[in-house]
């Protein structure tokens, strides 16, 4: 058993925690949250051993060898920082950090200590973008030269939806682009194989101001009666449209918004190449739609009998019985575990699961869109 502890737990949290338990040999043995009390609550809750108030007390705790961040964005990077500097391998939220800089300094700490890295880009691990990434590996749609795509949530789409997100000191200077865009980034980069080398952004901002409820209750509800609640200034991007160029030539584009009416998490990606397209909609999970010029198009599924060799182990159910995120989620975490389980190093190009390598390049990729957007100009995405 490898013992595990995790550090908060709101929303994302207890789907690490569910995830692990599914594995079989990962144990969840401590939990830590912003008090004692918080922690020890939470910890009663989902049935795990010991809580502790503080990261260092954590980090003390007898045996641990893995610790997961799942806290707010602006605590990432100086708590991945303790994670690392105690010697223990680190599963990251994303983004992993607030800056370019501070994701280099963070690769640079993690290869000094040894220690193994991931975070959390889930969708990479879902059964169906796995085949789409072998039938681009193994040249079955031809030339590839673009990839467009999306990614459309509604849950920002009221001036009466408010969340941490929206405040630049604790969510980062990007909001949509950085919560949802960087996953469709990352998801393009490992169904292609390319690296996004430039971008052209536009941002918009759809509320410019935003109804913060004085009790900070968080949206994501429905409530009808609208509490009291103080006007917010909103800087944070609601939509974005941005161009690419990967390091191949080949081009794309995606779109993300929070505030698309009914779209609760879309991500919809599309690939064409020269003899086949691909197109994936995380909202219809098992379903890979594959189109030909002279040929029928065809709707795979996600039968493991039917998926390539290399990709069969991504589902695990009979066809027909539909595996969606919290399976993609169990994907990911029994890549990381088996990984540490065989005592292996991370290397800038493996595609398992995402590393800080990763990461790092998440946030590269979101501080050329930053600058794309206020410059109103291409901009090149550093590479290291
Ligand atoms: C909220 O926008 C959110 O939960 C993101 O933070 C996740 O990373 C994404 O998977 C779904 O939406």
């Amino acid at each position: 058993m490898i013992n595990v502890g995790i550090i908060g737990s709101g929303f994302i949290g207890p789907a690490h925690i569910e995830a692990m338990r599914r594995l079989g040999f990962v144990n969840v043995v401590a939990l830590a949250d912003y008090s004692a009390e918080a922690a020890q609550q939470k910890a009663r809750q989902l049935n795990i051993s010991h809580a502790y108030g503080s990261i260092e007390a954590l980090l003390a705790h007898p045996g641990l060898q893995v610790v997961h961040n799942c806290t707010p964005n602006a605590l990432h990077a100086a708590i991945n920082e303790k994670i690392i500097r105690a010697g223990k391998h680190v599963f990251s939220e994303k983004p992993l950090c607030m800056s370019s800089d501070e994701a280099r300094r963070l690769v640079a700490l993690a290869e000094q200590y040894g220690v193994v890295h991931g975070v959390s880009f889930v969708y990479r691990q879902f059964a169906m973008v796995q085949q789409a990434a072998s039938m681009v590996r193994r040249n079955e749609i031809g030339r590839l030269f673009a990839a467009h795509g999306g990614y459309f949530q509604d849950w920002m789409l009221f001036d009466t939806d408010y969340n941490w997100r929206i405040e630049p000191e604790v969510g980062g200077e990007s909001r949509a682009v950085a919560d949802i865009g960087s996953h469709w980034c990352d998801t393009l980069q490992f169904v292609t194989g390319r690296k996004i080398v430039a971008v052209m952004a536009d941002f918009s901002i759809v509320h410019p101001q935003r109804k913060a409820a004085k009790n900070g209750a968080a949206t994501f509800t429905s409530g009808t009666v609208l509490p009291e609640y103080d006007e917010k200034p909103v800087v944070t991007e609601d939509f974005a449209a941005v161009l690419l160029r990967f390091d191949d030539g080949s081009r794309g584009s995606f779109n993300v918004s929070q505030v698309s009416a009914g779209r609760k998490n879309r991500l919809i990606f599309e690939v064409n190449g020269s003899e086949k397209s691909l197109c994936w909609d995380q909202e219809v999970p098992q379903n890979l739609w594959v189109g030909a010029r002279n040929q029928p198009n065809q709707l795979l599924s996600d039968d493991p009998a039917q998926l390539n060799a290399d990709v069969q182990g991504a589902a695990h159910f009979p066809g027909g019985h539909i595996e969606g995120w919290p399976d993609a989620f169990k994907n990911m975490l029994g890549k990381f575990y088996q990984f540490i389980a065989a005592g292996k190093q991370p290397g800038v190009d493996m595609a398992e699961f995402a590393t800080f390598y990763d990461g790092a390049q998440s946030m590269f990729i979101l501080d050329a869109i930053l600058q794309s957007h206020r410059q109103q100009c291409w901009v090149e995405v550093s590479q290291s």
